[in-house]
C-alpha cells in the first residue's frame, strides 16, 4: 500500500515538474530502471530514497553523496545578446540531477537545461538582467548540494550601469526605477493595448477638493457615488475605479485620452486637469491650450515626466511618477461645464502593456523589466512576493519582508508596554 501512495506521489510530482518547467527544462524524460539483488526492477528515481522498493532493500545499497567533479569559473563576463553555456558535474550514487539557479532561484525564461548521468548543462541567451550569481545544485532524494556562486556579468549595455536603453526607434537612456530595490533592468518585451471606459460608466466616482487646495494641499473633500449629490459651486473631478489604480508601471511612456466639451470661456483654470497620487507622492497635469468652445477638444496625455508637477510646483522626476503609477490609489480627472451643468460625456483611453500578445497598437518602448531581489515582483519590482508584506522601514516606499519577520515584530510590539505601536504591524 505503502509503494502504491509513493509511486502516486511520485508520478503528481512528475506532471507538476512537467507543467512548470515545460519552457525550459530540456531532459528527456524516460523511465530508467535499477536491477534489484533479487532480479526485480524498479526505477532508477526510488534509489537511495529512504523508502525500501525492492523486497530484499538493495535499492536503498550503496548510496554515494553527491560531490562536484567540474564546476564553472567563478567569474564570467559574457557580451548582451551571447549564449553562455556553463556545466556542473557531480559524482554521487545514484548520479545526481543538476538543477541551476541564479540568485537563488530558478533561471527564467531565456534559458534551457539539460541533467543526465550527473552532468548538468545550462544555456541562456544573455540579457542586461541576466547578470547575477549562478549556481548548480546536485540533487539526490535524500541529499543536495550547491556549488560555489559564479558571478556573472552580462557586459554591453549601451549606457551606463543603472540605465536602459529605451526600445524602438528613438533610443534614450532611461533610469531604472526598480522600486529603489535593484539597478539591474531592460526595456521589457511588452505590448501596448488599452483600458477603455466610458465617462458615464456605473463604476465611475466622483471627487471634490478641499478650498486649501491653493496652499499645496492636494487633498479630497469627498468622494461621491453619483454625480447628483455633488454640491453646486464646486468644480467636480471623475474619480477612476479600480483598473486605472491598481500597478500602473506598464503603463509608463503610454498615453491617456479623453474629450473635453465648453461652452463658455469662462471656465475656470484654477485647478489642474488630472491628479494622480501614489504612496504619499501626489503628480499634476494641465491642460495649457485655450480650450476650443463648441467642439470636442481631443486631450491626449503622454505618460511621462515631462508632462506632471509636482505639488511643490517643480517638475516632476521620474521616480516620482513611477513610484506613483506603481502605487497609484488615486487618480482624478477635472469636468467641465456645459450648458451650465457638468455631465459625464465621452471615453477614457488609457494606454497598458500585455505580454499576452500583440493587438495591433506596437510595443510599450519604457517599460523597464527589472530583476527583483528576493521578496519582489512585478516588472518593477513594485509588489511583494508571494510570503511576503510590506514594512515601512528604509525606503520611502517600504521594503518586502517575510511573514515570519511580521510575526516577530508583531510579537516584539505586543510584548513590549506601548501598546499604541500596534499599527505599524
Ligand atoms: C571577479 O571579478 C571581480 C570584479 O570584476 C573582481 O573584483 C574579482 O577579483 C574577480 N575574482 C576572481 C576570482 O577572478
Ligand atoms: C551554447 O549553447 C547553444 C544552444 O544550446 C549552442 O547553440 C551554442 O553553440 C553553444 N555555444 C558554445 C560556445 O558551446
Ligand atoms: C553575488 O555574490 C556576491 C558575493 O557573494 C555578493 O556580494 C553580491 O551581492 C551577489 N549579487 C547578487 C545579485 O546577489
Ligand atoms: C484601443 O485598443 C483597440 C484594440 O484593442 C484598438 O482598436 C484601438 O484603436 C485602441 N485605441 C487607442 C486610442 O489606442
Ligand atoms: C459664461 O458663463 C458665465 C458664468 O457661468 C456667465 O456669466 C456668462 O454669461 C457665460 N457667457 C456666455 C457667452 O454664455
Ligand atoms: C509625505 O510627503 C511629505 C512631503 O514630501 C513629507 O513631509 C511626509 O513626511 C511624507 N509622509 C510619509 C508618511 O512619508
Ligand atoms: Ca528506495
Amino acid at each position: 500500500m505503502k509503494t502504491v501512495n509513493r509511486i502516486v506521489l511520485q508520478l503528481s510530482i512528475l506532471v507538476l515538474t512537467l507543467h512548470s518547467c515545460l519552457a525550459v527544462d530540456k531532459t528527456p524524460l524516460r523511465y530508467r530502471p535499477y536491477r534489484c539483488r533479487n532480479g526485480w526492477t524498479v526505477s532508477q528515481t526510488v534509489r537511495c530514497d529512504g523508502f525500501l522498493n525492492c523486497v530484499d532493500g538493495s535499492d536503498e545499497e550503496g548510496c554515494i553523496s553527491p560531490k562536484w567533479i567540474q564546476l564553472p569559473a567563478s567569474n564570467i563576463s559574457i557580451a548582451l545578446g551571447a549564449f553562455m553555456n556553463l556545466t556542473c558535474i557531480s559524482g554521487g550514487t545514484p548520479a545526481p540531477n543538476i538543477e541551476w539557479r541564479l540568485n537563488g532561484k530558478q533561471p527564467g525564461a531565456n534559458c534551457d537545461w539539460i541533467t543526465k548521468e550527473g552532468v548538468g548543462l545550462l544555456s541562456c541567451r544573455m540579457r542586461l538582467i541576466d547578470s547575477g550569481n549562478y549556481s548548480c545544485v546536485a540533487k539526490q532524494p535524500k541529499a543536495a548540494l550547491e556549488s560555489e556562486l559564479t558571478r556573472v556579468m552580462v557586459t554591453g549595455n549601451t549606457c551606463k550601469d543603472g540605465f536602459f536603453d529605451e526600445a524602438g526607434k528613438r533610443k534614450a537612456c532611461i533610469k531604472c526605477f526598480c522600486s529603489g530595490v535593484s539597478s539591474l533592468c531592460h526595456a521589457a518585451e511588452l505590448y501596448r493595448w488599452n483600458y477603455t471606459m466610458a465617462m458615464d460608466d456605473y463604476k465611475m466616482k466622483y471627487a471634490t477638493l478641499q478650498n486649501s487646495w491653493k496652499d499645496n494641499q492636494a487633498h479630497i473633500a469627498n468622494v461621491y457615488d453619483k454625480l447628483k449629490d455633488v454640491p453646486e459651486n464646486v468644480t467636480p473631478y471623475y474619480r477612476l475605479p479600480f483598473k486605472f489604480i491598481e500597478y500602473q508601471v506598464g503603463s509608463y511612456g503610454g498615453i491617456l485620452r479623453y474629450e473635453v466639451h465648453v461652452d463658455n470661456v469662462s471656465y475656470s483654470r484654477d485647478y489642474p486637469d488630472i491628479i494622480l497620487k501614489g504612496y504619499n507622492t501626489t503628480l499634476l497635469f494641465t491642460y495649457k491650450p485655450q480650450l476650443l468652445i463648441g467642439q470636442p477638444n481631443k486631450i491626449s496625455v503622454l505618460l511621462h515626466e515631462a508632462n506632471f508637477l509636482r505639488l511643490d510646483g517643480k517638475k516632476a522626476s521620474r521616480d516620482d511618477l513611477m513610484t506613483v503609477l506603481a502605487y497609484i490609489e488615486t487618480f482624478l480627472i477635472k469636468m467641465y461645464p456645459l450648458r451650465g451643468a457638468y455631465n459625464p460625456r465621452g471615453v477614457l483611453v488609457m494606454d497598458a502593456s500585455t505580454n499576452l500578445g500583440y493587438h495591433g497598437l506596437g510595443k510599450m518602448n519604457r517599460v523597464e523589466e527589472c530583476r527583483c531581489p528576493h521578496g519582489y515582483r512585478g516588472t518593477s519590482c513594485e509588489r511583494c512576493d508571494f510570503g511576503y508584506n510590506r514594512a515601512a522601514r528604509y525606503l520611502q516606499t517600504g521594503i518586502c519582508m517575510p511573514w515570519e519577520w511580521h510575526r516577530e515584530e508583531y510579537k516584539k510590539v505586543s510584548t513590549s508596554t506601548t501598546m499604541r505601536n500596534y499599527h505599524y504591524v
